[in-house]
């Protein structure tokens, strides 16, 4: 049903909402993609996607506006692959998104959770979002009835069942890979911590805020939320970080006071690149 009201600026088309699930879903996908596309040939398989990678479903009035926030540095094919994947997933799913690549500048160590932080607040001043993923750049999953929408009381944790695990959880409280938070849990619980520099023990915080601010963890069912995770090296600037077990240890103490509340940064250069918007940050660097 498609109605036609003359607005100011002509006929304004209203939509019928989108139906639940959506009819597009096809179930489990293979995620096994050779050669790579290039970016070029990405965009041409995604044409409704517009400037700085951004989507509206055109026949229905979409339930769900969600971003998805990438922490990046020096993963160029990873980011081929996602976004070679993640677009057409996302729009199956017929869900309004917005794609944020959120770029380390400088060779400070990699720190994933600020670059978190600095993607929620930045994609917040652009649109009313009602919802925000928290996605590792190596993660593709591996069926699209793991929808990409929030649960409204609890965080959600999606990717429960990750190849690299042998598609189990890892221990009980992960939160690592690909989560999600609405604006509301994501103030209650202060954000993320600012202060993990390196790998590890950031998700293990996050998950921590969610306890200690009141909420839970949900999970979609572990037969849906199947991830593949691109294979890699470890990384350089990004090694274990020694100072985490300590870290973790103070959460308790901690999370009122560093987090969303504490975080500063700058914004060098803000791109809208056909596929996603590119956020190039100066975080700083371990103390
Ligand atoms: C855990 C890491 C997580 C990581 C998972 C899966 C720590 C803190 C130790 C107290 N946590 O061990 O950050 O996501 O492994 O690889 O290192």
């Amino acid at each position: 049903l498609l109605l036609y009201h003359p607005g100011p600026s002509g006929p304004v088309q209203q939509l019928r909402d989108c139906t639940v699930p959506s009819p597009l879903l096809v179930g489990p996908i293979s995620v096994h993609i050779s050669p790579l596309p290039s970016l070029e040939e990405i965009k041409e398989k995604n044409p409704l996607v517009t400037l700085g990678g951004h989507y509206r479903p055109p026949d229905c009035k979409p339930r769900h506006h969600t971003a998805i926030v990438v922490p990046y540095r020096n993963r160029q094919t990873h980011l081929r692959a996602l976004l070679y994947h993640l677009h057409p997933f996302l729009q199956r799913q017929q869900v309004h998104y917005g794609i944020y690549i959120v770029h380390q500048s400088g060779n400070s160590t990699f720190n994933r959770a600020k670059l978190l932080n600095v993607g929620v607040r930045e994609a917040l001043k652009e649109e009313n979002w009602s919802c925000i993923f928290l996605h590792d750049v190596d993660l593709l999953p591996e069926n699209d009835h793991n929808t990409y929408t929030c649960h409204p009381e609890y965080p959600t944790h999606h990717s429960v069942a990750m190849d690299k695990f042998r598609y189990r959880l890892p221990y009980s409280q992960y939160f690592g890979g690909v989560s999600a938070v609405t604006p509301e849990q994501y103030l209650k619980m202060n954000g993320f911590p600012n202060q993990y520099w390196g790998w590890g023990g950031e998700d293990d915080d996050i998950a921590a805020r969610v306890r200690l601010s009141g909420m839970k963890i949900m999970r979609p069912p572990s037969s849906i939320g199947h991830y593949n995770m691109i294979r890699h090296k470890g990384d350089q600037g990004n090694e274990q970080n020694p100072r985490r077990f300590d870290l973790l240890k103070r959460t308790r103490l901690s999370w009122r006071l560093d987090g969303l509340n504490s975080l500063t940064y700058k914004l060098l250069s803000k791109e809208f690149e056909p596929l996603y918007t590119n956020l190039s940050v100066d975080i700083g660097d371990d103390p």
